[in-house]
């Protein structure tokens, strides 16, 4: 399972026994680059044999179109998002539960944490941006009042700029959160003051890092961050799996039930590679597209977002 090679980032990896299920935990430095960038990749923090059931089962989104939410960019494109936070017996509704991102996830929190809820993206090309945003914006107004939550994105695809790969505002995690104003003419439509991001783009830099199939990236809840369109002609697929502290549960949010504590249970590293799940998706357990209409559990269609204002203000 482990190539021959090992990863500096997998850190402690020559250190597990070979018949335990292995915790790799991240190196010094993938910690170091967390605080220091608000960001940090980390290489092959999954075997080839891990990706390739997601990116099979994964990989036919026809079948997710009942519970795909298709996100608009402003520009007439749009982008697919299937959401989940139930854990089921599958593989994705494990996969937030394995020790290995468990243990980097609270690492770098330095908290207990518990699942916030994950994303299965694939942007097919001509697909549409991600347009610049703080995920705490939002989580904020799911209630959360401190910014004790990150995302660790597992690259499903190979991933860059032109197939609309992420990219990052290195040390924007040290701002604060910024307000939010209207950026269209609905009420997904919105994003952080254009002026705040631009200074903290000549201030900061933007970063597009290229990124490999196994490849996760840990990100702090107040990092700027986007991807552009998909201009090539190869497909990106990423899963973003959420974590909030257990000491930061939200305040009580209508509709926003499934971002409550729940205890959460770790599951073996090595559950992939054992096939000790029952399918690589179920369904059922993704949340009901959203739309304008209909915004479903509120994650890109939000009836709530009291603190997003007119541009004109
Ligand atoms: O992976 C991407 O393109 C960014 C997704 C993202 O930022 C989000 O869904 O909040």
């Amino acid at each position: 399972m482990m190539n021959a090679q090992v990863d500096v980032n997998r850190g402690d990896a020559a250190r597990t026994d070979r018949d335990q299920p292995r915790c790799r935990i991240l190196s010094d430095e993938a910690n170091a680059r967390y605080r220091r960038d608000g960001f940090a990749v980390v290489k092959g923090f999954f075997d080839a044999e891990e990706i390739a059931p997601i990116r099979a089962g994964c990989g036919r989104t026809a079948h997710l179109s009942n519970v795909q939410t298709q996100v608009r960019d402003g520009a007439g494109r749009s982008y697919g998002v299937a959401i989940w936070t139930q854990i089921d017996d599958s593989l994705l509704g494990m996969l937030p539960c394995m020790e290995r991102i468990v243990v980097a996830v609270e690492s770098l929190l330095g908290r207990s944490c518990y699942h916030w809820h994950s994303k299965l993206l694939r942007k097919q090309p001509g697909d549409g941006e991600v347009g610049i945003h703080q995920d705490y914006a939002t989580w904020y107004e799911d209630g959360c009042l401190f910014p004790h939550l990150l995302t660790c994105s597992i690259i499903i695809d190979a991933s860059h700029r032109e197939n609309g790969g992420v990219y990052f505002i290195p040390g924007s995690h040290r701002m604060a959160r910024i307000h939010r104003v209207l950026l269209g003419d609905t009420i997904d439509q919105h994003g952080p003051d254009p002026a705040a991001v631009q200074a903290a783009v000549q201030r900061l830099g933007l970063v597009y890092p290229t990124l490999s199939a196994g490849d996760a990236v840990f990100f702090h809840c107040n990092t700027l961050h986007g991807s552009d369109p998909n201009t090539s002609d190869q497909a990106r697929t990423v899963i973003h799996c959420s974590y909030n502290a257990v000491d930061n549960q939200p305040l009580s949010r209508p509709g926003q039930e499934h971002h409550r504590y729940r205890p959460m249970r770790r599951v073996a590293d090595d559950f992939i590679v054992k096939r000790r799940y029952s399918a690589v998706l179920r369904e059922a357990s993704f949340h009901p597209a959203e739309s304008e209409d209909d915004v479903g559990a509120g994650i890109f269609f939000r009836s709530c977002d009291r603190d997003v204002a007119s541009p004109t203000r």
